[in-house]
């Protein structure tokens, strides 16, 4: 009997009318590379690529459904983990293949990598295209693996393990009212594991979502009780069958959610030639600019499209263009104010379109990219929506409102945004008067402090410019030893101060972030350039005082004196360094004595080697004497009514330190 019908299989010619034959299947090669690398035909080896062996094998099934040729399809689970997918449509061809005379279409179909019937049009309209990677995969990934093809009123089985056959292909029986395929296979532990196997939720839950797509089909679930765990809610047999498609699948996705609209913009557009496009889309809302409320799922012959693509982007299209096109029809002023994401943001959309030879993208080809997607998708979508916004003004106006409120809303945010990062960029923002040194990192570097436009003008011609920084500050510094935080960040010389030196200010101050070495405070020699220094010293004291504990801070000593004596220059610093240096250096001579009013007047090269230049300066280092501990002490003795007391802390203070050559 086997033997007959072997013969008569291999002899036999095409009897089928859609003008399928074994010729139109493609072969490319044997499975071994499959069993050696799984991961790169499944993903992996784990649980969700165990179950994707499913779905490999279910999309078979759908295909041969939505290409109309079969209307049920029974997935069963047994107790001993084998899975059974069986469909009703024209069974596998069992014609023996032109290309390997002694190999039944089947056995190709079976055993060839890429090979099937998906490569060809004349198979299928719409067939899932790349995504599948054949039934061969799941095959050579099976330890045992059953096929039973019920076509010309017989019924064949052939058996399989490893993505071998372990039998022939064989008539075993007569199949009068019956026609389809049933695949039953195992996963192979070998190649996943003994611990893994088929879990009853999860198979339903992607049977489920199969049926909801391709209205076409009834899905008969049906699992081993012994299967189902305490607490499962899985059912041990159910019917699936989604007349309604997506809008069945909507209702089940949101029957907890607010929605703006009572009813979703759902329908379906058929196409000749088999296509078809299929929606159904809901506004939620819970309140403007709540942008957690959306979701897109997409799916292109039923197979899912997690990163969107050309279908999904002639939908916005249709949506947002829709919806424009009735806020102006009815003279809704505001309607131009509406974009994509306004309509978008909180729409859940579920779109499916069906195409032939579909094209995907991406590191996963999960984006459609085939372009005629677009146009057909947004054709159908936009003419339906026209109708549908005119049909129920009511609804149609309150999904107009909405937009206008999720756009108002958008620009509210921006607006604030816009105002927040302007605060953080002028934080950024290195202050325009700052003249900054070249060199990046802060080692060996030096902000001068310089009291007044002029000197800050002489300092900056004066001043090394790959290591010397110069800010200018002027006009009166805020009184900061009895300023308020929030004064003190009003006063622009002292912010551009902060902001220069890169630290925060208080318990933000991080020494670690000061943007330069040494912070050197240089005013002129006198009192006036005394009181703005202590003034500046306070506001370290106050603001940072780690970076006095660190020893960063400095007093510049630029000279009160030029002496001058037959072509002989000497500074003095102040009245009792001239003295000293009148009875030393210039004793029984008549020297000019030049005083300088301010650092102004210095001629650049002056500064630079009194002041600046550090081989040849001297500079004090600032560090606060025992007896000053808080903020109290230092402001009594450098702000107190005293000018004096002060000018002379500055001195003491200068002098406290040994001078230093650095
Ligand atoms: C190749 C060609 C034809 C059908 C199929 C494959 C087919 C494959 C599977 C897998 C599960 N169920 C299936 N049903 C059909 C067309 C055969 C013909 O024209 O007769």
């Amino acid at each position: 009997m086997a033997k007959n019908n072997q013969a008569k299989l291999f002899g036999g010619e095409k009897s089928d009318s859609s003008g399928y034959s074994a010729k139109d299947i493609e072969v490319l090669e044997g499975l071994e590379p499959v069993r050696k690398r799984p991961g790169m035909y499944i993903g992996g080896t784990d649980e969700r690529a165990y179950h994707h062996l499913f779905a490999e094998v279910l999309d078979n099934a759908i295909d041969e459904a939505v290409a109309g040729h079969a209307s049920r399809i029974d997935v069963v689970l047994d107790k001993e983990g084998y899975l059974a997918v069986r469909d009703d449509g024209r069974g596998i061809p069992i014609d023996p293949h032109p290309k390997f005379k002694n190999k039944s279409a089947l056995e190709v179909i079976m055993t060839m990598l890429h090979s099937g019937g998906k490569f060809s049009n004349k198979a299928y309209e719409t067939a899932g295209g790349l995504h599948g990677v054949g039934i061969s995969v799941v095959n050579a990934l099976s330890d045992d693996l059953e096929v039973e093809v019920a076509r010309d009123r017989k019924l064949y089985r052939q058996n399989y393990s490893r993505g071998k056959p372990t039998s022939k292909l064989a008539a075993v029986g007569a199949a009068p009212n019956r026609r389809g395929t049933q695949i039953k296979f195992h996963p192979d532990p070998e190649i996943f594991g003994d611990k893994l196997g088929f879990k009853p939720a999860r198979l339903f839950a992607m049977a489920r979502s199969k049926a909801y797509l391709s209205r076409a089909a009834e899905i008969r679930w049906s699992c081993d009780p012994k299967l189902l765990k305490e607490g499962d809610p899985t059912p041990a047999e159910a019917v699936l069958s989604y007349p309604n498609g997506l809008a069945d699948m909507m209702k089940e996705l949101t029957v907890e959610a607010k929605l703006v609209l009572p009813e979703a913009f759902t329908g379906r557009v058929e196409n000749q030639g088999g296509g078809a496009v299929e929606w159904a889309v809901v506004w939620s809302g819970n309140g403007y600019g709540s942008d957690a409320d959306g979701f897109s799922r997409t799916y292109c012959n039923t197979i899912p499209t997690p990163e969107g693509g050309t279908h999904e982007a002639g939908m916005r299209s249709a949506l947002t263009k829709g919806l424009r096109a009735y806020g102006e029809m009815v003279g809704n002023k505001k309607t131009g104010i509406i974009t994509a994401d306004d309509v978008l943001d909180t729409a859940g959309a579920l779109l499916s379109v069906f195409i032939r030879n579909p094209e995907f993208v991406g590191q996963t080809k999960e984006k459609l990219s085939t372009q005629d997607a677009f146009r057909i998708t947004e054709n159908a979508m936009r003419d339906r929506f026209d109708h549908w916004l005119t049909a129920s003004p009511q609804t149609a106006n309150r999904l107009l409102e909405w937009a206008i409120g999720q756009a108002e809303e958008r620009m509210r945010k921006r607006k604030d945004k816009e105002v927040a990062r302007q605060s953080a960029t002028r934080k950024l923002r290195l202050p325009g008067k700052l003249a900054d040194c070249s060199d990046n990192s802060a080692q060996g570097t030096e902000l001068f402090i310089v009291e007044g436009d002029s000197a800050g003008g002489s300092a900056k011609q004066a001043r090394d410019r790959a290591t010397q920084a110069v800010l200018p500050l002027r006009g009166k510094i805020l009184n900061v030893a009895s300023a308020g935080d929030d004064k003190l960040s009003g006063n622009k010389e002292l912010s551009d101060l902060a902001t220069a030196l890169g630290t925060g200010l208080g318990h933000r101050f991080r020494v670690e972030d000061l943007r330069y070495e040494r912070i050197i405070i240089m005013t002129d020699a006198d009192v006036d350039g005394a009181h703005i220094a202590s003034l500046l010293i306070t506001f370290f004291f106050r603001q940072t005082p780690g970076l006095i504990e660190a020893g960063r801070l400095y007093l510049a000593m630029p000279p009160l004196y030029r002496i001058t004596s037959g072509g002989k220059s000497v500074y003095a610093r102040d009245d009792a360094h001239k003295d000293q240096l009148l009875a030393t250096e210039f004793k029984g001579k008549k020297p000019d004595i030049g005083r300088f009013k301010g650092l102004g007047e210095m001629m650049p090269a002056q500064l630079k080697e009194t002041t600046m230049n550090h081989r040849t300066r001297t500079m004090a280092r600032v560090s606060l004497p025992k007896s000053i501990k808080t903020v109290e002490d230092l402001v009594e003795t450098l702000m107190g009514k005293k000018p004096e007391l002060r000018f002379k802390f500055i001195q003491d203070n200068a002098k406290f330190v040994e001078e230093l050559d650095v």
